[in-house]
C-alpha cells in the first residue's frame, strides 16, 4: 500500500493526502515530525534527501516534492486531475509552479514566524514575516482574479492545481489573512472544504493545529 510520510500541520503533506483522497486511493499516513528531528535518520533521508516532508513510498519507489508526487499519482491512476491534453496540462503546470513558488514562499515566511517559531521556542523574525505578508498580498490578487474568471483555478474543471491551492490557503485562517478581501477565493475554498477529500484530512486547519497544541 502507498505510504505518505509527514505531519498534518504541513500544507505540502496535505496536498498529497487530499490528492489521494480525491482519487479514492487507499494509503497509509505515517506521522513523522521534522520539528522533533524525525526526518534526519538514514532511512528517511533515503526517501527525501533534504529531510523535508512529504515523502512517498509506493512499494519501494520513493518520491519527494508534493507537486511531483501528485503528478506521479495522477499519471499512475489515470486521473483527469492532471489532464493529458497539453494545453490543459500547461495551465495546470503554470498554477502548480505559481502556487509552489510564489504563494508558498510568502506563506512559509509568515507560517514559520507566526506558528512554528512559537512551537520550537525561537524568536520570530518580524521583518521576514512582513515580507511574507507582502508576497501573499501581491500573489493572492492573481489567484483572486483568476477565480473571478473561471470556476476552478486552471479552468472549468477541478484539477491538481485546485488541490495544491486549497492545501496552501488552508492555514490562512490561523495567520490572520482576512478571506473577505478575497471573495472569489473564499467562495471557491468553502465549496471544496465541504468535499469528502478535504474532510478526510480535517474539518479545518485549526482543528489540526489545536490537536498538535494539545499535545
Ligand atoms: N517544496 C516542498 C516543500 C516541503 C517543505 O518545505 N516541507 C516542510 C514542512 S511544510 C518541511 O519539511 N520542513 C522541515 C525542514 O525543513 O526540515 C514540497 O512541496 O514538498
Amino acid at each position: 500500500m502507498i505510504k505518505v510520510y509527514g505531519l498534518g500541520l504541513s500544507f505540502p503533506v496535505n496536498r498529497v493526502r487530499m490528492c489521494l483522497n480525491a482519487m479514492g486511493i487507499d494509503y497509509e499516513f505515517i506521522v513523522i515530525n521534522p520539528l522533533a528531528g524525525e526526518t534526519q535518520n538514514e532511512e528517511y533521508l533515503k526517501m527525501s534527501p533534504s529531510g523535508k516532508i512529504p515523502a512517498l513510498d509506493d512499494d519501494g519507489f520513493y518520491l519527494f516534492e508534493s507537486n511531483a508526487i501528485m503528478k506521479y499519482l495522477c499519471r499512475k491512476y489515470n486521473s483527469d486531475f492532471y489532464p493529458a491534453d497539453i494545453v490543459e496540462q500547461a495551465h495546470v503546470d503554470k498554477w502548480l509552479d505559481f502556487i509552489g513558488a510564489h504563494l508558498t514562499n510568502g506563506l512559509a515566511k509568515v507560517f514559520f514566524n507566526k506558528v512554528v517559531a512559537g512551537l520550537i521556542d525561537v524568536e520570530a523574525d518580524e521583518k521576514s514575516m512582513e515580507e511574507g505578508y507582502g508576497y501573499l498580498k501581491r500573489f493572492m490578487r492573481v489567484i483572486e482574479d483568476q477565480l473571478g474568471a473561471t470556476a476552478y483555478i486552471a479552468g472549468d474543471k477541478m484539477t491538481l492545481a485546485d488541490i495544491c491551492l486549497l492545501a496552501t490557503v488552508d492555514p490562512f485562517e490561523i495567520i490572520d489573512i482576512n478571506m473577505s478581501d478575497y471573495p472569489n477565493t473564499k467562495a471557491w475554498a468553502s465549496k471544496l472544504m465541504n468535499e469528502p477529500f478535504y474532510k478526510k484530512v480535517h474539518n479545518s486547519y485549526k482543528e489540526t493545529l489545536d490537536t498538535v497544541m494539545a499535545g
